[in-house]
């Protein structure tokens, strides 16, 4: 039950080390080559798009009115009900909400265009990947899960990674998020597990957040979720932005060839720009300075042309290889070791639009796993099969009956067929014979199918028999092995992590049952990680070592923190300045040149918004910057001697204890030194004392590929 096919275990890298970025070239991208796709885009979009840049204010059937006023009996006199300005203005603002997906409900949305890198006839029918160099427009939606519209991007969570092909054979959704796996593995049981993750149902409290008795709880109920958990304490809960993340599909799918051999597959997007991810402390502060995090990162970066791209990769399984690893590929809470199966790149997406309006674009898309395109089929994993009505349902629930015909999730291709009327139906029929079949319009719409009309069509080799029963299959069983890999693949820095952040949640779990029982679970992971955690609870008995569980397999695809960004592209510099120093503004500004030349976005810190200053320390904070310099002369400020009203007492000197804390490459230039000795900051890893501009930009671009400088966190022994 608990065999794994064996992979062999890597021993942790060390952090420190030479330089590990040695490009400034990558991510490039070709502007004209995407401009046509994205031009046909805004085409579409243009249809619908409202311009008030000119006209007098109308009803929405066209009168003229005035409505800043409403109607009265007398200038003191009540508000007439015969208004119709007043009452067509307040009917509509009392309906602007529509209700918040029930998960998921805080998300960014952006344009893109795929491109494929070939022809891939060979695997599948879909049309988008049948040429090198086709171009298929695409929205994606990244999103938190657990947290409502309005909380904070940087809550410790999972984040959805949903894509929309507007396909010139329909629309295909691919709704992923941002790790392999999921929590349970049938759609049965989502329900309750969204009850139980979601804020406990007396109080509200808390929001955006899994540390509480009912999550607890259900973790240790329901071993299945104990995968996901231990990636979710790693770094996949706290990307850097949505752009520094990687994306995947979750469920085995099937592609289909025109000649109906079929293949199993799981989809893959692997973000050029690296995987990062922030560290807790830092997240907490972000979630209280700036909840925009993420969504502000992803629309400055589009904004300023650092358009983000990921590449689309499937791994490819046969048909009969759905239990020969050890595990059940059905099952969507354990994922395919790239060492096993390999991924195959398809093609590249680019983001480089914003949308114009975001209840229009990003609230109004509905995606749905179901919607797929002929060459794309599905599998019988039991949680895909049970998104397939769930996404439908939700989607006709918040936007009606017609949802597909909002312009964000209309198909770029006409479409026919029978469906008529019901709420919010934008067309206009001219068929009087909606049925099939039919005489009197000579048949039309016809039919389609796999010789005529490229109709959409199932894997024949797709064959279905068995009794009817309510269990999951015993190839579903063993919740821990791949749970007890994760742990064997992160660097012991990344163990620390996880031991760390499951201090922090399960401390604030009431229930000593439930504190009990969820390290029972972590035990079977690992002996080491259960008694770590309790050391932080009181009254925990950790069992003892149980080797029936325990492997010492491992892959190299899982660590976050273990890797290099190959491109520091569009990354935050902050160039920590003062105005009470002329050398530290003129060597502010000469180092803002050289780091833009890297294609960093630099922002200059000082004192007051001067020409050249782009944010104030009253306003300025370390998270807002993946890298800090102190130039020469601005010491002053830091070491107490300048105090100055203009910010708040402390806060040039937080600014580098926080980014140290964080984790963040920090340094200074010349005399700027003496800022970082008075924080007590040591030359290591990760910090660089320069002596001229150059050098600085030079240590800066390893730091910031680097990323993380973890080694300054204390570990257990
Ligand atoms: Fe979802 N999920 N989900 N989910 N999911 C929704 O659909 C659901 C699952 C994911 O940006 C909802 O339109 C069930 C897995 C993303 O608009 C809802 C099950 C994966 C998004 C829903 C799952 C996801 C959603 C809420 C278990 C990763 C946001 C609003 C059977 C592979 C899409 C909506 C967006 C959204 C149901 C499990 C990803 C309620 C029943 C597994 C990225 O329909």
């Amino acid at each position: 039950m608990r065999s794994l096919l064996y992979l062999p275990l890597i021993a942790g890298t060390a952090f420190a080390g030479s330089c590990p970025y040695m490009s400034g070239e990558m991510g490039k991208r070709d502007d004209a080559a995407l401009q046509e796709t994205t031009e046909k885009t805004e085409e579409f979009m243009g249809q619908f798009k409202l311009n008030d840049e000119q006209g007098f204010m109308t009803t929405d059937w066209g009168t003229p009115i005035d409505d800043l006023t409403s109607l009265k009996a007398g200038a003191r006199g009540p508000t007439l009900l015969e208004d119709f300005a007043f009452r067509q203005k307040m009917q509509r603002f009392d309906h602007e909400r529509i209700p918040e997906r029930v998960v998921h409900a805080r998300g960014a949305g952006v344009h893109g265009v795929f491109e494929s890198y070939g022809n891939f006839s060979n695997i599948t029918a879909a049309s988008f990947l049948a040429e090198e160099g086709k171009k298929t427009p695409t929205f994606v939606r990244f999103s938190t899960v657990i947290g409502e519209r309005g909380s904070g991007d940087a809550a410790r969570d999972v984040r959805g990674f949903a894509t929309r092909f507007y396909t010139d054979a329909g629309n295909l959704d691919i709704v992923g998020i941002n790790l392999p796996i999921f929590f349970i593995q049938d759609a049965m049981q989502f329900p309750d597990m969204v009850h139980a993750l979601k804020p406990q149902p007396d109080k509200q409290i808390p929001q955006a957040a899994t540390a509480h008795d009912t999550a607890y709880d259900f973790f240790s109920q329901q071993p299945s979720t104990l995968n996901m958990l231990m990636l979710i304490m790693s770094g996949y809960s706290l990307p850097r932005s949505y752009r520094h993340m990687s994306g995947f599909g979750v469920h085995t799918m099937r592609m289909v060839t025109e000649e109906g051999d079929s293949k199993l597959i799981r989809w893959h997007w692997k973000s050029k720009q690296g995987t990062a991810s922030l560290l807790w402390e830092e997240a907490q502060a972000i979630n209280g300075k700036n909840p925009d995090y993420h969504r502000k990162d992803l629309w400055d970066a589009i904004k300023n042309g650092a358009y983000p791209e990921y590449e689309l990769g499937v791994q490819i399984m046969d048909e009969d290889q759905q239990l020969a690893f050890g595990f059940d590929v059905l099952d969507a809470t354990k994922w395919i070791p790239e060492e096993l199966v390999p991924i195959t790149i398809l093609g590249k997406m680019t983001l480089n639009a914003n949308p114009t309006n975001y209840f229009a674009e990003t609230e109004s898309i509905g995606f749905q796993p179901g919607h797929v395109v002929r060459g794309i089929d599905f599998s019988e994993d039991p949680l895909l099969q049970g998104r397939l009505f769930s996404y439908l349902d939700t989607q006709v629930n918040r936007q009606g009956i017609n949802f597909e015909q909002l312009p964000i999730n209309r198909p770029r291709i006409p479409i026919h067929n029978n469906n008529r009327d019901g709420r919010g139906q934008q067309y206009i029929p001219t068929n009087n014979y909606a049925y099939s079949p039919n005489s009197l319009n000579n048949g039309f719409p016809k039919q389609a199918n796999q010789t005529v009309g490229k109709g959409f069509f199932t894997s024949p080799d797709r064959r279905l028999t068995g009794a009817f029963t309510r269990e999951l299959s015993p190839t579903f069983n063993d919740h821990w092995s791949q749970a007890r890999m994760v742990w064997n693949s992160i660097t012991k820095a990344e163990q620390q992590i996880v031991v760390n952040s499951l201090r922090f949640e399960v401390s604030q779990v009431q229930s000593q049952v439930v504190k009990q029982n969820f390290v029972i679970q972590l035990n079977r992971i690992s002996h080491d990680l259960a008694s770590r955690v309790a050391v932080a609870l009181v009254d925990v008995i950790v069992p003892e070592p149980d080797n029936t569980f325990y492997n010492s397999n491992s892959s190299a695809h899982i660590s976050i923190f273990n890797t290099t960004l190959p491109t520091i592209k569009g990354l935050n510099m902050g160039i920590l300045a003062s105005t009470t120093s002329n050398a530290s503004m003129a060597q502010a500004a000469q180092l803002s040149k050289s780091f833009a030349a890297q294609g960093l976005f630099v922002s200059i810190v000082a004192e007051s918004l001067q020409p050249s200053v782009n944010v104030t320390y009253s306003a300025a904070d370390a998270h807002a910057f993946d890298a800090v310099v102190v130039t020469a002369g601005a010491e002053a400020i830091f070491t107490g001697e300048k105090a100055s009203p203009l910010y708040p007492l402390n806060r040039p000197m937080e600014l580098i204890k926080n980014a140290y804390g964080w984790g963040k490459p920090i340094g200074a230039v010349g005399t700027g030194r003496k800022a970082l000795d008075a924080a007590g900051i040591e030359q290591r890893p990760g910090v660089y004392f320069a002596n001229g501009t150059s050098e600085a930009v030079e240590n800066f671009k390893c730091g910031l590929a680097t990323f993380k400088f973890l080694d300054r966190f204390p570990q257990d022994e």
